[in-house]
């Protein structure tokens, strides 16, 4: 059976219709196996049409960025060159991780296009239905231990970067980890790591960008969280390839920035694309304690700096709601 990506630039190389029996000469195999060939990449996305007796001709690309799509357009040297594609998996977060402890997988990247299990931190539930980009990057930072919790910063920003490139929208951070439209939460980035005292062995970032889903059906699922996609917010879908691809070549951008010029410009970056600097904000830390004050800076940690009626506070961990 040849690869799709194989059977796929056969039928790009014809410019109009070509018979199933010079299709199946063409791969070297039969009829019945040409006609699943075709099934499988109408199910990727591809628009095949089909005329009795002229054959078949491929009339549409797809939007979904399956690895050999990636492959033709994504600009990175070391992001995504090798990509793991599954169309229903537990979380890519757990594959990603199973490979992370191979010596080649520095920016290795595992896509699915349903997760049943996706998490958020702390063991939330990450709701992952069709339509989304759902996906892990496998790093191995030669960052200091201490800086790996800066490593979710640098996804937000390329997330809210590849949002407004590829589609216009004005995508805005809301610390620790959320990427917001309108005061909705579109995308949420999670770290796993493996690490020792003064190495980290290596860190997985898991990204989660509701692109064509039904956010009020998401919505109807949680405990009344307020989130949009991106295709509520267009009123009609986006290419996941493009919008990938843009996400991608983002992280390795940002990443090399990072590991370059330490995280002083990076935390810069951030800062600039969120609103809720200045702003009252009430937050909920884990033990349940609702700290009150107003957001006035991020630390070159990470955490935030509150100040409040007692003074000055510190937060490291928690969830931000913002009083727009
Ligand atoms: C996050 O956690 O925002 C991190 C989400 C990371 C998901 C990616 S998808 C690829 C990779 N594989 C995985 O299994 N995970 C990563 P947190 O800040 O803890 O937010 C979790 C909360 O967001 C939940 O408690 C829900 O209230 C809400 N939520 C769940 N699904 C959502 C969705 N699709 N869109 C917006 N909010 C959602």
């Amino acid at each position: 059976m040849p690869q799709p990506e194989a059977f796929v630039s056969l039928l790009r190389s014809e410019p109009g219709y070509i018979s199933g029996q010079a299709l199946a000469k063409k791969a070297g195999i039969s009829r019945s196996a040409v006609w699943k060939q075709i099934r499988m990449l109408r199910r990727y996305g591809y628009t095949i049409e089909s005329r009795h007796g002229l054959g078949y001709r491929l009339a549409g690309q797809t939007d979904l960025p399956v690895p050999w799509e990636l492959a033709r357009v994504l600009r990175t040297s070391f992001i995504g060159k090798h990509v793991v594609y599954k169309e229903t998996t537990d979380s890519t977060q757990n594959i990603a991780i199973s490979l992370a402890d191979r010596s080649d997988s520095h920016g290795t990247v595992v896509i699915a296009e349903q997760q049943k299990s996706g998490r958020g931190r702390q063991k939330r539930k990450w709701l992952s239905p069709k339509g989304g980009i759902w996906l892990s990057v496998v790093l191995k930072p030669g960052i200091p231990t201490a800086k790996i919790t800066l490593l979710p910063f640098v996804a937000a920003l390329a997330v809210c970067d590849a949002i407004k490139n590829a589609t216009g929208l004005d995508a805005r951070l809301k610390w620790p980890n959320d990427v917001m439209i309108s005061g909705k939460k579109v995308a949420g980035i999670l770290l796993d790591i493996s690490a020792e005292a003064d190495q980290i062995n290596y860190a997985v970032i898991g990204i989660g960008i509701n692109a064509n889903v039904d956010s009020a059906a998401i919505s109807a699922r949680l405990d009344g969280t307020k989130i949009t996609s991106i295709s509520d917010e267009l009123g009609h879908s986006t290419s996941r390839l493009d919008l990938t691809r843009s996400l991608l070549e983002n992280l390795e951008h940002y990443y090399l920035e990072m590991e370059q010029q330490g995280v002083g410009t990076i935390l810069q970056k951030w800062k600039k694309r969120s609103d809720m600097l200045g702003r009252k904000v009430a937050v909920v830390q884990n033990n349940n304690k609702i700290i009150q004050g107003m957001a006035t800076d991020i630390n070159d940690d990470g955490s935030l700096l509150l100040k409040t009626d007692v003074g000055d506070v510190n937060v490291v961990s928690g969830d931000i709601h913002v009083r727009y």
